[in-house]
């Protein structure tokens, strides 16, 4: 009868002695949606510019062009995606209709379209085929669908929204699931408008109504979700500049009040973000492999390098954003053999910089930790698991994390990762090596965000020291690797 009291007794006593598994941090300011941590997760996607520009050498097709100068002389998509899949791209977004309003697709609210085209007799469908080889090589299929159309003879006046919502349907009806829909805030005032060869003008934060719209998109792709993208969100933004990089500061926060899409003078803010900022609004990284976004012969001989296309990847993926590499098919309707050379070796590159993590596995030591157990311990640094992830008390902003390779080694790359999942907090780090039995510095960065990749002055070494000198909340990481 007595063991029956004492029993529980002892359990509570026992529990008391142990410490408390410390609780996870609290949310700091906005974070990402689920939909937004897989987009994050994509790292490299593809974009496809291919219209009625690929044959008459523009890159603004006027919207007066005929239906029959679109004739890819031996079109394969399927080898597009591939050659994009084989590059390690994870989506492809095609440009259905670019600003000469040419539908890709036999859309039944316009002429302008490939049924009036002599490609295939008017039979041949590139929405429907991009969309479906993204599915056969195991890649999301995402749409930009150009707001300005210089050939609609409304544009300018509240039917052609409806036209355009119109188009919005018919492409979510028949070529979904739709990753991502890019919204492109460019306007030259002037088109073909369907013969009145004049100048129109819009207020680019009224006239389409985006909310409404956005709705829209919203109802028509629910699952999985659809990434919306504009100069101004609402899920992910431009990145202000067509270089390829995004600022080594690169917040994914952003107090987005002042912005809408087509607004001028707003690059910085666009390529920096807001430390803080109320809305988690990623900036993408959007960029061609060539100088044009249209193919062109006569570039032909600029492609972008491998090592060039490695920098833009750094200087994108890298500094925490996606990339969205531009890959414009040919006259014949493939990707042309010097931007699949391109390609091929810039994913060697990749490949050879990034394949063996030196840290992996090793054991890691902090300066701080968040509360007792190894709940957020730093050997959640490197267990490879981008759910579980190393923390400091809330009052703690500052700690070193030293994490031992073992061996002797030369070191080109340290590698960092929050945890997103709880807001984007570190606001600077520096890395150290030891070398000969001191510390010297290799290196020093701003923000992480999802990815750092920061490349270190290349030593051999057999610890490297990281440092988080400053964070707007007590910092989390889920990673760290060293290359
Ligand atoms: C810009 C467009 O004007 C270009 O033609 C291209 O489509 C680029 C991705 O976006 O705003």
């Amino acid at each position: 009868m007595r063991a029956c009291y004492f029993f529980p007794l002892l359990l509570l006593a026992l529990a008391h002695c142990q410490e408390p598994e410390a609780e996870a941090p609290a949310p700091f300011g906005a974070v990402p949606t689920e939909s937004q941590l897989d987009w994050h997760r994509m790292e490299t996607n593809a974009f496809l510019h291919f219209t009625t520009n690929t044959f008459t050498d523009l890159e603004w097709g006027y919207g007066d062009e005929s239906e029959a100068i679109f004739r890819p002389t031996d079109p394969d998509v399927d080898q597009w995606i591939s050659v994009l899949a084989d590059a390690g791209m994870q989506g492809a977004i095609l440009t259905c209709k670019h600003h000469d309003g040419f539908a890709l697709w036999p859309s039944a609210y316009t002429e302008h379209s490939v049924k009036n085209s002599p490609w295939e007799n008017g039979e041949g469908n590139l929405v429907g085929a991009v969309a479906e080889a993204c599915r056969d090589h195991d890649l999301k299929f995402g749409v930009y669908l150009s707001p300005w159309d210089r050939n609609h003879p409304d544009y300018g006046r509240e039917e052609y929204i409806t036209y355009y919502r119109n188009q919005v349907r018919e492409i979510y009806g028949k070529y979904g699931p739709i990753f991502e829909m890019w919204f492109d805030g460019a306007n030259g005032g002037d088109g073909y408008y369907g013969g009145a060869n004049e100048k129109r003008a819009i207020d680019g934060r009224t006239y389409y109504d985006w909310p409404t719209t956005i709705e829209l998109v919203r109802e028509l792709q629910p699952d999985p979700k659809v990434i919306i993208f504009s100069d101004a969100g609402p899920d992910i933004r431009w990145v202000g500049n067509e270089r390829g990089a995004v600022n080594e500061t690169n917040w994914n926060t952003i107090t987005p009040d002042t912005l809408y899409a087509g607004k001028a003078g707003i690059e910085d803010l666009l390529g920096t973000g807001t430390p803080g900022g109320t809305a988690w609004m990623p900036a993408e990284v959007d960029v061609s492999i060539r100088p044009g976004w249209f193919y062109h012969a006569s570039q032909d001989d600029r492609v972008k390098t491998p090592e060039e296309l490695f920098e833009i990847y750094l200087t994108s993926v890298g500094r925490g954003s996606v990339l969205l590499l531009n890959v414009p098919p040919d006259r014949r309707g493939r990707i042309h053999e010097t931007d699949v050379a391109a390609l091929r070796g810039y994913r060697q590159l990749v490949d050879e910089a990034f394949s063996r993590d030196l840290a992996a596995g090793r054991k890691v030591t902090a300066t701080a930790q968040r509360g007792g157990g190894s709940k957020f311990g730093p050997d959640r640094l490197t267990d490879d698991d981008r759910e579980t992830y190393w923390a400091t008390d809330d009052s703690v902003t500052t700690a070193s994390l030293t994490v031992d390779l073992g061996d002797r080694q030369p070191v080109r790359y340290v590698e960092l990762a929050e945890y997103i999942h709880l807001g984007q907090r570190i606001t600077g780090f520096s890395v150290e090596a030891w070398v000969d039995g001191v510390w010297i510095p290799i290196g020093a960065g701003t923000t992480v965000g999802y990815k750092r990749i920061l490349p270190v002055k290349a030593v051999e070494t057999d610890q490297v020291r990281v440092t988080i000198d400053g964070a707007l909340a007590a910092p989390t990481l889920t990673h760290l690797a060293v290359y």
